[in-house]
């Protein structure tokens, strides 16, 4: 939580600053750091430990194959990959209430649909633009719905679903469903004015929502420092009397204590903000050669690699062995592989149904 302390006084007459006038304001975030916690501190069992690293790995090795199939054009229109950035989804998904909450997030949506548990199949077959696409073909990469899961997608404007995200929060507490909205957006977005009027408002209204910024470092070829005057964006949670907090993104542990923490707070309807520091080892979309960065940089954060990360957590641990763990790959190469035979195989949506899945309200009187 934020703790501020604050003296509020008359300016002095001469325009000179009288020490005694100064407002003073002290703000407290949390951070976590990584390495601090085992597993079982975190109560999660070595099952569960396995469980994450085989779907960070899943998410690793679908999009290492989506990028190839692009390259095929098999798959049209953008491609965002998430890799790099697994700990993030996996971290919340572990977290939350899969069904329950809720969760909207950007473009860069396929990491965290696998790690909510919709199934390579369904979402190979979207980027094919197949109808067994878990948007029945119609969304494409961007666009990844699941509304059995509570996946409100896959946006494509920068920050404009930030306010739709608010929008669920307020239908949780509305209803009194006891859930809570998890909205993701990037570093790029959060000088958006849709942030901050919906930040605005989750505060004002003490909405279930937990704002997470997911700072990868840059916004399309624009670092972080490049377009943030203050460049630690936890901070902005001060000005809308939320708590903010800090968290390594490229550590699993770490993404799931700040998730399990912030939702929580959620839960008793305290929004907040926090920011999770990630990088993003592809180019912004596949178009992209990235030429804003170093290979240097890029084999720095290499080394902090959040699967090899857990990999070495695993094994120094004796929870399992490289042998084990080449098993569990092989398993989810098997898995991606069939996947792409699956969207192959599914047909294209038929044209009649455009119309179809607009709108919730099937009797919506304006379209006809
Ligand atoms: C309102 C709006 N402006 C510009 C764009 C073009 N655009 C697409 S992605 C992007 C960068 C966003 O970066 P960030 O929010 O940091 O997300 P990341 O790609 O890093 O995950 C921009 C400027 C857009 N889609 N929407």
């Amino acid at each position: 939580m934020t703790r501020k302390t604050a003296r509020a006084s008359t300016p002095p007459a001469n325009g000179e600053q009288d020490p005694a006038n100064v407002i003073r304001t002290e703000v407290e975030y949390k951070s976590f750091q990584s390495d601090e916690v085992s597993h079982t501190d975190l109560g999660l069992a070595d099952d569960q430990l396995l469980d994450m690293y085989r779907n960070m790995l899943l998410q690793r090795r679908f999009e290492e194959r989506a990028a190839q199939m692009y390259g095929k054009q098999k798959i049209s229109g953008f491609l965002h990959l998430y890799i790099g950035q697994e700990a993030v989804s996996t971290g919340v998904a572990n977290a939350m209430k899969i069904g329950e909450d809720s969760v909207i997030t950007a473009y860069r949506d396929h990491g965290i649909a696998l790690a909510m548990g919709m199934t390579s199949n369904e979402c190979m077959a979207e980027l094919f633009g197949k109808v067994d696409g878990c948007s029945k073909g119609k969304g494409g990469s961007m666009h990844f719905f699941s509304a059995e899961k509570r996946l409100f997608g896959g946006h494509g404007i920068v920050g404009g679903h930030i306010p739709v995200g608010v929008g669920i929060a307020f239908a949780h507490k509305y209803k009194e469903d006891g859930g809570v909205c998890i909205c993701f957006f990037g570093d790029g977005a959060i000088n958006q004015g849709s942030f901050h009027e919906a930040a605005n408002l989750a505060s004002l209204y003490k909405l279930p929502v937990v704002l997470v910024v997911e700072n990868n470092e840059y916004a399309m070829g624009t670092a972080v420092h490049r377009a943030s005057a203050e460049t630690d964006l936890f901070k902005q949670a001060t000005g809308y009397n939320m708590p903010g907090a800090l968290a390594d993104g490229m550590d699993v542990f770490d993404c799931y204590r700040a998730f399990s923490d912030h939702i929580a707070m959620a839960r008793d309807n305290q929004p907040s903000l926090l920011e999770v520091r990630t990088y993003r080892y592809r180019g912004h979309s596949m178009s992209d050669p990235g030429k804003y960065r170093t290979k240097e940089e890029m084999e720095n954060k290499k080394n902090a690699d959040p699967i090899i990360r857990l990999k070495a957590y695993l094994v120094g641990h004796n929870l399992a062995t490289n042998e084990s763990l080449d098993v569990i790959d092989e398993d989810v190469k098997r898995e991606v592989k069939a996947s792409v035979e699956f969207a192959e195989k599914s047909p294209q949506p038929p044209l009649e149904s455009i119309y179809e899945d607009v709108y919730a309200q099937k009797d919506y009187p304006f379209l006809k």
